[in-house]
């Protein structure tokens, strides 16, 4: 027997089914409890590295899940384990910028990414010293040694916020106030928003409260679509920033077209195009100007390269030349 879910009970329906405005979204959803003790870490993170005139660049990373209960048990989840994110923080850390990273709770985070999903365990890293304590064995130091100083480092600098996010529309809040803080540095902001971000979810006027009952039949489910947040970022909340979005996609053929699409409907500055099964190998970035077709070879995977070594100096360029015509115009 199939079933509908009985979501009136628990909450009262609200808003119409589709959030065209996105006031509309916001007023309907509940705020995170952290937003403003978020957004007061934020500010005083952009004020400083401001005050230096250092760029900084929130970088989004992982999957948002879509709850189906609003005491959740189950929920919708994606793919994305961050290591787009993690990686890129890195190299934009290494290029000078301060980093916002939002990234999804326990997906791969910078540093740390080198060990944490590693083929071996962690406790494969060390050994006893023989003395009664704990040492790293002698096979990883020296690698090991290097990614710990990069650690050091920014973390003496403070260079690095890391802002967490479970499901979407925790994202989409905390995308809205991270970007209200750093549209105040105008053209030195760069948004790198590479988390895989759900297009579909369940409004909380229509998700039932409690655990959804098995053992009546077949459960079908409706989800509404997620606001296209891209339009109000790129136009009204932090118009003078240079925006490059990612556009994943499984069918080759329709991948340009698509990151075109999204380029000339939102008006941002790039595109990284990639596909699922080559995205660590292959990305196209496109601009208003240029389609660039990027692949790491694959002597230089081999030897420990990553791709986004390959395009954020492109992308960096190119954040330098928006920053320069600003300062032109003023
Ligand atoms: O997290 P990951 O490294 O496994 O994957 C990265 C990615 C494919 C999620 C990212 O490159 C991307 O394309 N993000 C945007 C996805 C989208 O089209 O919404």
């Amino acid at each position: 027997m199939d079933r509908k879910l009985d979501h009136t009970s628990s909450y009262q329906r609200i808003g119409p089914s589709q959030f065209s405005d996105l006031t509309g979204f916001y007023d309907a959803q509940k705020a995170p409890a952290n937003l403003t003790e978020t957004r007061r870490r934020v500010d005083a993170f952009v004020n400083k590295h401001s005050s230096t005139g250092r760029r900084i660049v929130l970088v989004t990373s992982g999957g948002t899940t879509v709850p189906l209960e609003a005491q959740t048990v189950r929920f919708i989840d994606n793919f994305s384990a961050g290591t787009r994110g993690a990686i890129s923080t890195e190299q934009f850390l290494e290029r000078g910028y301060a980093v916002i990273f939002l990234s999804r709770q326990y997906s791969l985070l910078p540093y740390s990414r080198h060990y944490s999903h590693s083929k071996n365990c962690f406790l494969d890293f060390m050994k006893p010293d023989g003395l009664g304590g704990i040492t790293v064995a002698p096979q990883f130091t020296p690698a090991m040694l290097k990614v710990l100083e990069k650690y050091n480092s920014v973390k003496q600098q403070g260079l690095l916020e890391v802002v967490n996010f479970v499901d979407v529309n925790e994202y989409l809040f905390l995308l809205r106030e991270i970007t209200a803080s750093l549209s105040t540095i105008r053209e030195r902001a760069m948004f790198y928003l590479a988390a895989a971000v759900s297009d579909f979810y369940i409004p909380l006027g229509k998700m039932v409260v409690h655990k959804i009952q098995s053992g009546d039949g077949a459960l079908h489910l409706e989800l509404d679509q997620v606001p296209k947040v891209l339009s109000p970022l790129v136009k009204e909340w932090a118009p003078k920033a240079f925006v490059v979005s990612f556009k994943l996609e499984t069918d080759p053929s329709i991948l340009i077209s698509k990151a075109k699409t999204s380029l000339a409907r939102y008006g941002h500055q790039a595109v990284i195009g990639n596909i699922l099964s080559t995205r660590k190998y292959h990305v196209i970035l496109i601009t208003n100007e240029e389609e660039k077709d990027i692949r790491l070879p694959e002597k230089e995977a081999d030897a420990g390269a990553e791709i986004e070594g390959l395009f954020i100096p492109e992308l960096i360029s190119r954040h330098e030349e928006w920053i320069r015509q600003a300062s032109l115009q003023n």
